[in-house]
């Protein structure tokens, strides 16, 4: 039983890991081959296509000129979709309160919840008029998009896609 147990713990944190290799991994500072900027908007991103290569490793400075919260996150379609279920129950525990992110409850919230936690090396999350970075290695050939995934942000257009990879 106890085995049974820890296999439920392990293997989706290794199907997590799995998805997430699959994007690629957090990039070394010492092997930056281009930076990017992006502008985040009500309810867009500046570029809305990004050129890549593979196994480039690029800085994404991100800076938030709305006047909302806002998500920077890369990952593939189906990720997004899967993770704009949790940033629903972000917004549902008020972590998430349209132009404030409330830090406090948010570490609260995730000793019960651990995906409240949002700390991953493919994202930021920014308050308006807050800049973020994320140095990413493109290690794979696939289809990926930056999208924000706040409710209703990626159906109006808050999304990205990255092209050449
Ligand atoms: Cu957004």
């Amino acid at each position: 039983m106890k085995k049974l147990i820890l296999l439920l713990i392990i293997i989706p944190n290794l199907v997590f890991a799995e998805s997430m290799k699959m994007i690629g991994e957090k990039g070394k500072s010492s092997e930056i081959d281009k930076t990017i900027e992006i502008k985040m908007y009500d309810n867009y991103f500046e570029p809305n296509q990004i050129s890549i290569s593979k196994n480039q490793t690029v800085k994404f400075i991100i800076t938030n000129y709305g006047e909302l919260v806002h998500e920077f996150n890369i990952a593939t379609k189906m990720m997004h979709l899967k993770h704009q279920k949790e940033m629903a129950k972000m917004v549902d525990y008020q972590i998430l309160l349209g132009d404030k992110i409330d830090k406090v409850k948010m570490k609260e919230v995730a000793k019960k919840d651990h995906s409240m936690a949002h700390s991953h090396a493919n994202s930021v999350l920014l308050e308006p008029n807050k800049s973020g970075e994320i140095i990413w290695k493109f290690t794979n050939s696939i289809k990926l998009e930056a999208a924000c995934n706040i409710p209703g942000h990626y159906e109006l257009g808050m999304v990205s896609k990255f092209v050449g990879l």
